[in-house]
């Protein structure tokens, strides 16, 4: 009986271990890449500072008012094969889309941002921040 009971146990930790393991796995098919910075080469709003954001599927960095041609640090996570979308922030309009690039590099490599008359960079390296 105790060692049925052993046994079982056992089965459930294994059980328990398969699934975290597929999971693990999943993610590490996909490796982490850094975003050091952006620039904004021409910026989208006509008055004042564009307010820029990233996301891959949510948003994950933001800024409040940054100045065209200054790089900015991002610091942050993603991971190779990931669509980031850059857009820029509007008080009373809807935010605008700055277009999508995706990481692919496992060493350096900058994503290019290019959509309603505005231009942004990020610059990434492989592994995580
Ligand atoms: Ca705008
Ligand atoms: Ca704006």
């Amino acid at each position: 009986m105790l060692r049925q009971a052993r046994i079982a146990g056992i089965a459930v930790l294994l059980a328990a271990g398969l699934g975290s393991g597929l999971a693990a796995q999943a993610d590490a098919k996909r490796p982490p890449a850094c975003i050091t910075s952006l620039i904004i080469d021409r910026q989208e709003d006509d008055n004042g500072n564009d307010a820029p954001y990233l996301t891959v599927n949510t948003k994950f960095w933001e800024v409040d008012s940054l100045k065209q041609d200054v790089w900015h640090t991002v610091f942050r996570t993603v991971h190779v094969g990931d669509e980031v979308k850059a857009w820029e922030h509007d008080a009373l309009d809807p935010d605008d889309s700055i277009g999508r690039d995706v990481v692919t590099g496992f060493s350096r490599g900058t994503l290019t941002f290019i959509g309603d008359g505005a231009k942004y960079r990020a610059k990434y390296h492989g592994g995580a921040c």
